[in-house]
C-alpha cells in the first residue's frame, strides 16, 4: 500500500452521457479535503502552469474530458482519512451524482 501524499492529483475520463447539456457543481472525495479541477496553460515566461477550473464546469451532450498527466486534471487536497479507498464524487447540475472508484498507481 503506497503512503499517500497530502496532496495528489488524478487521471482518468469523465463523460456526460446525457442527451443534453450539464454542469459540474462541485466534487468531492473519501479520502481528501477538497477536489479541483485543474487545467494547464503556458504562462508568459513559456513555462507551463496549472490554474484552477472553477464550477460550474459546464458539459455538451456526450461531451468527454479527458484527465491525464500534463493536461486537465483533478487536484486533492488536505489528506484527511488514513484507510480506506479512495473514490471521487461529481455533483451535477441535474441533481445526480457519480461516484468513481479511483485506482493509486505508486510512482
Ligand atoms: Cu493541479
Amino acid at each position: 500500500m503506497p503512503d499517500l501524499a497530502k496532496t495528489t492529483a488524478v487521471y482518468g475520463q469523465i463523460q456526460n452521457p446525457r442527451e443534453i447539456d450539464v454542469s459540474i457543481l462541485s466534487a468531492s472525495s473519501s479520502l481528501y479535503k477538497r477536489v479541483e479541477f485543474h487545467t494547464m496553460s503556458v504562462d508568459k515566461e513559456g513555462i507551463m502552469r496549472m490554474r484552477k477550473w472553477e464550477y460550474p464546469i459546464h458539459l455538451k451532450p456526450k461531451e468527454t474530458i479527458d484527465l491525464e498527466r500534463n493536461g486537465t486534471h483533478l487536484m486533492l487536497y488536505d489528506k484527511q482519512n488514513e484507510k480506506g479507498d479512495l473514490w471521487i464524487e461529481i455533483h451535477y447540475s441535474d441533481g445526480k451524482t457519480e461516484k468513481h472508484i479511483v485506482e493509486i498507481k505508486s510512482l
